[in-house]
Parts: C-alpha cells; structure tokens; sequence
C-alpha cells in the first residue's frame, strides 16, 4: 500500500490551507505573487548568496499560520493535529506582557525541529489560546459564561483527532486516511458561515478584539498566512504602490548595512469581510468584521542569548529614541542605533558568538589535524554557514496583534496576572515544549562534531 509520510502530509496541509485562504482573502494572493516576484528577482541579482537562509524551492513554499484557541482541551487537540504532521511545540510566548493594548493570549508555535524536515517543508503555526482565567481581563462573571460558551464548542471531530494519533505514531498515513485526513484537518480552519450572536460578540470585544475574535464565535480559522520574502523592504515598496494600504513600519531589525537576523514582518490592515450576525431580536442581519490581515516576513540568523539580548537592548534603544516621530525618522533612527551597536558582518558574529552557524569544510579534502575551529575559520579551511531562525518574537507578535486591531480594550492592572508558563503550557498539552535556544545550539554542536570526526579519518562527503 502507497503510504504518505508526515512531511508530505505537512506540505499538502500547508498547499491546501494557502489555496483556501486564497479563495477567503483574495488579497493574500496578491502578496504571495508579489512576494514571489520580489523573490525571483533577488535571486537574479545576488546569485547564490539570495540562497544562504534556504533553497529557493524552501523559500516559495514557506508559510506560517497563525490560529486561535479558546480553551487548554483545544489546544490539546491543535497539539494532536499538528503532531501529525511533524510539528512540534517550540517556545512559549506571553503577549498579555508584550503588548500594551489587550492581547489576553499566551502562545507557542508548532514546527518541525530537525533540519532536514525543516528543508523539506518549514511550515509553521504560531497557536494562541485565549487567557480566560486572567482577572486583568475577565471578571468572574465574564469569565464563568466565557468558559462555559467555549466549553459547548467544538472545534475538531473525532474522526479528525483518531487519524491524527494514527499518523503521529505511525509516521504516516494511508493514502486514502491521508486524503481524509488533510480533508477534515483543512476544513476545520475554514471560516464559518454561522451567525455571530452580536450581543455576545460585542461584549467580548469591549474588552479586547482578540477575545471577541476567539470566544465570540463557535468555530476557528487561520487569522493569516505568511510567505516569506527575500526583500521585504522592497516588498513593502511594491505592495503600497499597489495600492495596498500597509501598516506604517517593518517590525523587527531595521534595514541595514549590516547582517540579516532574526525575522524582519510586516502586513496589510485588516480587511472588512462579511460576516452573518444574530442580532438581540432573533433576525439575521449581514455586517462585515476586521480581523483577518495578510502577513509577510524575512528571516536572518537565529542569535545567541548574548546576540538576543543585544538585539533586544538595540530595539528598546531604537523604540525609545524613535518616540512621537514619523516612521520615516523612525526607520533612520533605528537604522542609526543598530550601525552603532551591532556587529557589521557574520564574521563577526561567528566571532562573538552572538549567532548561530553550521560549520563546514571549505573545500573537499579533510581538514588539518590541528587548528581551533576559530584558527581553520581564519585560514579559510572551514565556512560558516548561518542558521536561519525559524521562530518568532513576541514584540514583533505583539506589533502584529496592536497594528491590526480595532480598539485598545480594557485591562484592570489592579487585578493579579493569572500564571501560564512554559511549564503550564507542557503540562496542559503534555508534551516536551522545546526550547528554540537548544535547538539551535545542537545543530551548531552536531555540526562541529562532524566537522573534528573528520579529524580521525571519517571524512564526511560533501
Ligand atoms: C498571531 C500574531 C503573531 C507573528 O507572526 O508574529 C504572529 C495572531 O495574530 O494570531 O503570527
Ligand atoms: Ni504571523
């Protein structure tokens, strides 16, 4: 029997989520196409380097997702899912601290871990679940008739959760459960047709659009997707020439002289969608609701804790100096603080160590039997090559979430913030949550590893 293993059900999932997010948000295509054309044209002037953060088959297929869940057992559930097709918790992110409107969410995001399952398909799903035990947000009454609302829901079949253990562990799936499966597992991201009930969306929304979004309704769907653009500076450019109204800056690093790291995004504002709605009398009236945006990002270098808290200081530095200015002056002042404060090459990043690298032979013969890694680097005998960073970043997330969203809320800091933490999160799910630090420091091990095996006769082909 023909079998499809997880990595092919994974770049199915993404292909078919991308095509009915086309079909819902006709506007995402034109930021795939124009992504794409920025692409090819990146790759036509800088050559082999425009391939240095993946292959160019990788970059094109790239997306990431972002969904939305309402309770631990739907998360659970995502878990499950997603574990189906290889993808695998890393990190966790607390957007009720890194925004300062009312993002009541904590996240993680779910993706394969290994480098040759990110080569064949990176796809990823940044999943947040709304924080309804948080007084800051819900009192105990809202919070009672939120989490009852949420716990008459569901979100995903039986029959869907069943093949999904099936294919995490066995690894794959029959054709036939396969077809099924990508079936149900598509279909359940889809925006629902049913009416909203207005007096209950409305409330919720009062205190934060993100909980009217999540609790407000009685299914899910994907909020975006994201390609990945080689420029997204010039992405920018051609999108608002378009006539695409943009949110006024890039979030993340600045564009520089300097290397590319860590995850450069930006998006178009939230379009008005149409949406069935149940008004307080019964009737059914048709309204239109703002919150599904097209999301675009490029990605760099994944930095050490050192490099992090560099970048991090860098775009306090940056954020402060920028204040009350207009994004134009901001950009050049960010631009101004990063000249100033960051390394100006890889090298010296590999140096540092402030990023993250794989290192190679430079050529193919072996490598000398002496010689510290910084001695063969300096002698050209061994190549560092960056690791692209394939997670996210909460103020950049928090960005993405504020930019987009109708009103600023209502958070009563008089109230004590209810605890989730990475711990909370492994527990509820019951799975290892990975940290996105260990990840890549063992692909920068292993790679050492390799390269000094050498050294006693296992030559590796390259
Ligand atoms: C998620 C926002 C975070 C990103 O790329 O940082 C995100 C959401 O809006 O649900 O997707
Ligand atoms: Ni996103």
């Amino acid at each position: 029997m023909k079998m499809v293993p997880q990595w092919r059900l994974r770049a199915q999932f993404a292909q078919r989520l991308s095509e009915m997010y086309g079909r819902e948000v006709p506007a995402y295509n034109t930021l795939v196409d124009v992504s794409r054309a920025v692409n090819d044209q990146v790759l036509r002037t800088a050559g082999a380097t425009a391939e240095r953060f993946g292959s160019i088959g990788r970059v094109t297929a790239e997306r990431h997702g972002a969904i939305r869940v309402g309770t631990p057992g739907e998360l659970r559930d995502v878990a499950k899912i997603f574990g189906a097709l290889g993808m695998h918790p890393v990190g966790f992110y607390d957007l009720r601290e890194a925004a300062s409107s009312a993002v009541p969410v904590v996240s993680t995001a779910f993706r394969p871990i290994e480098a040759d399952e990110l080569a064949r398909n990176p796809f990823r799903m940044f999943t947040s679940m709304l924080a309804t035990g948080d007084p800051r947000f819900f009192d105990a009454d809202l919070s009672g008739r939120l989490e009852t609302f949420l716990a008459s829901r569901r979100l995903f079949s039986p029959e869907l959760l069943e093949l999904a253990e099936i294919a995490e562990h066995d690894g794959e799936l029959t054709e036939a459960n396969a077809a099924r499966f990508l079936d149900l597992a598509v279909g359940s991201f889809e925006l629902s047709a049913e009416p909203i009930d207005r007096g209950w969306y409305e409330e919720l929304e009062k205190v934060s659009a993100v909980a009217a979004d999540i609790g407000g309704v009685r299914s899910t769907h994907v909020n975006h997707l994201t390609p990945r653009v080689l420029d997204i500076d010039e992405l920018y450019r051609r999108m608002s020439r378009r006539g695409i109204r943009m949110i006024d800056a890039i979030q993340g690093p600045p564009d520089w002289a300097g290397p590319d790291v860590l995850l450069r995004q930006t998006s178009f504002r939230a379009l008005a969608e149409p949406r069935a709605m149940r008004e307080p009398d019964g009737t059914i009236t048709r309204d239109s609701l703002r919150v599904r945006f097209g999301e675009v990002e490029a990605r760099g270098v994944a930095l050490t804790p050192a490099g992090r808290g560099r970048y991090d200081a860098l775009l306090k530095e940056s954020e402060d100096r920028g204040a009350g200015r207009p994004a134009e002056e901001r950009a050049a002042v960010a631009r101004a603080v990063w000249e100033q404060g960051f390394p100006r090459t890889e090298r010296d990043l590999v140096d540092h160590e402030l990023a993250y690298f794989e290192f190679r032979p430079a050529g193919a013969g072996p490598i000398p039997c002496s010689g510290s890694l910084a001695d063969l680097l300096g002698r050209g005998l061994v190549i560092a090559e960056p690791i692209t960073y394939e997670d996210f970043l909460p103020r950049s997330a928090a960005g993405i979430f504020q930019s987009n969203l109708t009103g600023a809320g209502i958070r009563d800091d008089g109230q004590r913030a209810a605890r989730y933490d990475i711990e909370w999160l492994a527990a509820t799910i019951d799975r290892t949550v990975h940290d996105p630090f260990e990840l890549y420091d063992r692909q920068q091990r292993r790679s050492v590893e390799r390269l000094f095996g050498e050294r006693k006769g296992t030559i590796l082909a390259r």
